[in-house]
C-alpha cells in the first residue's frame, strides 16, 4: 500500500530509515522534495465558507460553486455484497437511534443534552466495520454508529442518555461516556479533545508488549485537531510504530467555528506529511471509500507498521448538541450535504446501482430496523433509575473487587526490542 510518497533529495538517496512505509519516491537531484496524499474522493468540493462582519453582527457565506452533480459511490476493493448491507443497516440504525433519542429528549426522558452524527453515519459505522475481535475502539460522542457497530445495542445508549441502573455507566453518566473494557474492546469517549489519541496509542503499545499487533481506531473532529495533545499522540505513535488508526473528522464545523477559519492547510490529511505517516483522504459521506481506507490501515497496523492518518470530508448536519439549532450554517450549505446524505445514496447504490437488494429486501430491513428500535426504546424507558443508595458503589475500587489481567498475554522484556523505532513489522514474540 502506497499512500504518501516521498520523492527524496540525493542526500537520502539510500534507503530512508522505514522508507517502504513512508514512500517510495524516486530520488531527486533537485532541492524540492514532493509529497503525495492519497485521495479516494470523487467529487473535490470548490467552495470555501467566509466570515462576513457588520458591526457586531457576525455571520458566514458561501465563496465557489454549490451546483456541482452529486458523486457516486466508489466501489469497494474489499466488501463483500453481504458486508455492503451489513453496514448500510448500521447506518440505518445509527441514524433511526438518534432520531428516537431526539424524541425521548423533546419528551423529557433525557438527563443532558443529545449529540448527533446525522450526516457522518458512514464514518462512524464503516471505520469501525473494519475493526476484528482483538482491535480496539476509542469513539468520540459524536460516533453512536462506531458503538453500535462494535456490538452495543441501541437501548444501552438510550438508558445510558436517560441515566437508567441498567446503562452501562449505571446511571453515573449522561450521554455517550461509556466503553467496555472486558469484551468489546471501547474506551470510552473522553470530551477533553484529542486526549483519546495518546489513550488508544498507548493501548496498541500495551498490546505490542504482550505479543500483538492491533489496529486501535479512534476519532478527531476539525476543530480538536488543533489540540497540543493530538499532536503528541500522533507523534508518539508514529515513532513507535504503534497501530493508531485516526480518523480525522472534518464535518466543517467546530461548534459554529468554519473549519475555514481554523487551518491554513489544504486538507488535514497533510497534517500527515509532518508526522512522518501516510495521510489519506476520504469522502466521508461514501461509506465504501471509508471502509476501504480503514481496512488499509488497520491491516497495516496489524502488520506493525505503524499509524494511518484518514482525513474524512463530510458536514454535520446538525449543531454541536441538540440545544444548538445551527444558526450560524448557511442554508445552501445543508442543502449541498443533504444531497450527498450518505444512507440515500449508499440506498440508491445497493438497491439501484449493484441490485444487491430488491425493493422488497429493502422494505424489510428498514421495517426490521424500526421493530428493533422500538423494542429498545421501549426497553430503555421502561427501565429503572439507579437506587439512590447505590450512587457511591463502583466509584473506588475496593481492594480485590476486580482483576485487571492482560488482555493477549503477559509481557516480556523480549518484545522491547520491537519497540526501537525504525522496525516497522518486527513482529514481537513471546519467549
Ligand atoms: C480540549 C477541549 N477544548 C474545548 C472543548 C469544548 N468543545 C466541545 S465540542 C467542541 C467543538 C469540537 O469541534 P470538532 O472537533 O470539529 O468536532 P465536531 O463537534 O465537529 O464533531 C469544543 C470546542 C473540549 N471538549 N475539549
Ligand atoms: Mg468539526
Amino acid at each position: 500500500m502506497q499512500h504518501m510518497s516521498k520523492k527524496n533529495s540525493a542526500k537520502s538517496a539510500k534507503p530512508a530509515r522505514n522508507s517502504k512505509h513512508r514512500g517510495q519516491g524516486t530520488p531527486s537531484a533537485g532541492p524540492l522534495r514532493t509529497y503525495t496524499i492519497r485521495d479516494y474522493r470523487l467529487e473535490k468540493p470548490s467552495f470555501a465558507i467566509r466570515q462576513i462582519r457588520k458591526g457586531d453582527e457576525v455571520r458566514y457565506e458561501v465563496e465557489g460553486s454549490l451546483d456541482s452533480p452529486v458523486p457516486p459511490i466508489r466501489e469497494s476493493k474489499y466488501l463483500t455484497q453481504q458486508q455492503h448491507i451489513e453496514i448500510y443497516r448500521w447506518m440505518l440504525l445509527n441514524r433511526k437511534m438518534e432520531q428516537a433519542l431526539e424524541n425521548l429528549y423533546k419528551q423529557g426522558k433525557v438527563v443532558g443534552g443529545v449529540y448527533f452524527g446525522l450526516g457522518q453515519e458512514a464514518c462512524s459505522c464503516a471505520s469501525a466495520f473494519a475493526l476484528r475481535k482483538e482491535d480496539w475502539l476509542g469513539p468520540l460522542i459524536r460516533n453512536q454508529g462506531s458503538l453500535l457497530a462494535r456490538g452495543f445495542a441501541p437501548r444501552d445508549v438510550m438508558m445510558q442518555y436517560m441515566a437508567k441502573a441498567g446503562s452501562p455507566t449505571k446511571g453515573r453518566d449522561a450521554s455517550s461516556h461509556f466503553g467496555d473494557l472486558q469484551e468489546r474492546n471501547v474506551v470510552a469517549p473522553i470530551s477533553t479533545l484529542g486526549d483519546l489519541i495518546p489513550v488508544l496509542a498507548g493501548v496498541a503499545l500495551g498490546a505490542r508488549l504482550q505479543g500483538r499487533n492491533i489496529a486501535a481506531m479512534t476519532y478527531i473532529g476539525d476543530g480538536g485537531q488543533s489540540t497540543g495533545v493530538t499532536y503528541e499522540g500522533i507523534n508518539f505513535a508514529a515513532v513507535q510504530n504503534l497501530g493508531l488508526v485516526l480518523f480525522v473528522e472534518n464535518n466543517l464545523w467546530g461548534y459554529s467555528t468554519p473549519a475555514d477559519m481554523q487551518f491554513r492547510v489544504q486538507d488535514l490529511a497533510e497534517r500527515a506529511i509532518a508526522y512522518g505517516i501516510p495521510g489519506v483522504i476520504v469522502d466521508g459521506t461514501d461509506a465504501c471509500q471509508v471502509y476501504d481506507a480503514a481496512h488499509q490501515a488497520c491491516e497495516r497496523a496489524r502488520r506493525g507498521e505503524g499509524p494511518t492518518l484518514i482525513e474524512a470530508k463530510m458536514m454535520r448536519m446538525k449543531g454541536n448538541a441538540i440545544h444548538d439549532a445551527a444558526e450560524y450554517v448557511p442554508k445552501p450549505l445543508f442543502e449541498y450535504w443533504k444531497k450527498r446524505d450518505c444512507i440515500a445514496r449508499f440506498e440508491n447504490y445497493l438497491v439501484k446501482v449493484r441490485k444487491w437488494l430488491t425493493l422488497q429486501e429493502n422494505d424489510k430491513l428498514i421495517a426490521d430496523v424500526d421493530r428493533q428500535l422500538e423494542e429498545d426504546r421501549d426497553y430503555a424507558v421502561a427501565s429503572p433509575m439507579p437506587e439512590p443508595e447505590s450512587a457511591a458503589g463502583g466509584v473506588y475500587c475496593e481492594n480485590g473487587c476486580h482483576e485487571i489481567k492482560p488482555k493477549y498475554g503477559m509481557p516480556r522484556a523480549g518484545n522491547r526490542a520491537s519497540l526501537r523505532p525504525g522496525r516497522p513489522g518486527a513482529a514481537p514474540h513471546l519467549t
